[in-house]
């Protein structure tokens, strides 16, 4: 079991026990997402704007054979300055192998909600959710590259706050895969579904909620009465945020480079980010920060809102 293999931190430890809230935060943008030392000061401000919103931050990570749940400052920056290619990135699929090497390993979206939900968090931010890369599905050689982040949205009960599916991605298709597996997609404040770098994928959202007090409200009921997650994408703040035609270009720049040097598998979406931020002279490391930090105060607030309602209730059997 899951549990046998977590250590839960004193601090995030004592917060459930006492019902108060908590926001469960990746480590996979520390350690492959961006580089040093942008990656510890997100990873830093990211905990801050959780405690500033009255929450319990827990970054959550692999070490030792163990699913920490809670890093400490110390941990955190060996995760952060630990030689590029020293790291596993450790999903659904590669958390057992990561486990048992014993090393460091970062959690994608899909390892962290099993840890996540294993420590009984309800709430996690991230900057950007994998999904169905260009190219999984049609053109001449598909390949299926679809992240496992997905399938865990649509079987794990949490709320993930985010700015949007990553803009490397088949958007569209991304969503249709989502309301597949029954995953509520709900931007915050805004009609158009945030676009990661930029604050419009330049597509409806499934659904909007006015503000964060309206989010925790469907939240609270979907927790209760449906099973699976619930996606809340909130738009990168305006200062930093990538006008969507530069975006759109380095997005597909980097994507036709990344085919014809065929990357592919995990590797391919850090290589991707990495690209874009040469490509936009560090404009997208910028809008990057400033949207992970972003989505670690509104998870803040959601988890706060949430903490009340759902103290009420017991949670049904999975
Ligand atoms: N958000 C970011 N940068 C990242 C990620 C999210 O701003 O690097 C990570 C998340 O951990 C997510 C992963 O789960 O990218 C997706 O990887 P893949 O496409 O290989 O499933
Ligand atoms: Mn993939």
């Amino acid at each position: 079991m899951i549990i046998d293999r977590l250590d839960v931190g004193h601090e995030v430890r004592a917060a459930l026990a006492e019902g108060r809230a908590v926001v469960a935060l990746e480590s996979t943008l520390i350690s492959h997402g961006l580089p040093y030392p942008k990656n510890l000061e997100v990873a830093t401000a990211s905990e801050a704007a959780v405690r500033a919103s009255g929450a319990i931050p827990a970054t959550i990570a692999v070490h030792g054979g163990r699913l920490l749940v809670g890093l400490d400052g110390a941990a955190l920056s060996a995760l952060a300055t630990a030689p590029t290619g020293s790291v596993r990135k450790a999903a659904r699929p590669t958390l057992a192998a990561a486990l048992a090497d014993g090393g460091w390993a970062a959690t994608t979206v899909s390892a962290t909600m099993m840890a996540a939900h294993a420590a009984g968090i309800s709430v996690f931010a991230t900057g950007g959710i994998g999904g169905v890369h260009r190219g999984a599905l049609g053109g001449v050689a598909p390949t299926f590259d679809i992240s496992s982040d997905l399938e865990e949205l649509g079987r794990t009960p949490m709320a993930v706050v985010c700015a949007g599916p990553k803009a490397i991605l088949d958007v569209p298709a991304t969503l249709e895969y989502l309301e597949t597996r029954g995953v509520p997609v709900i931007a915050l404040g805004q009609a158009d579904l945030p676009g990661f770098y930029a604050r419009s994928a330049g597509i409806p959202a499934p659904m909007s909620a006015p503000d964060v007090a309206a989010t925790a409200e469907i939240v609270a009921v979907h927790l209760r009465v449906g099973s699976g997650g619930v996606l809340v994408c909130v738009p990168v703040p305006e200062a930093d945020a990538l006008p969507g035609e530069v975006m759109r270009e380095a997005v597909d720049r980097a994507t036709a480079e990344a085919a014809a040097a065929r990357v592919a598998g995990p590797a391919l979406t850090p290589w991707l980010l990495g690209r874009i931020a040469t490509l936009t002279d560090g404009a997208s490391v910028r809008a990057n920060t400033a949207l992970i930090v972003n989505d670690a105060a509104v998870a803040g607030a959601l988890a706060m809102a949430l903490a009340v309602s759902l103290a009420a209730t017991t949670r049904p059997p999975v």
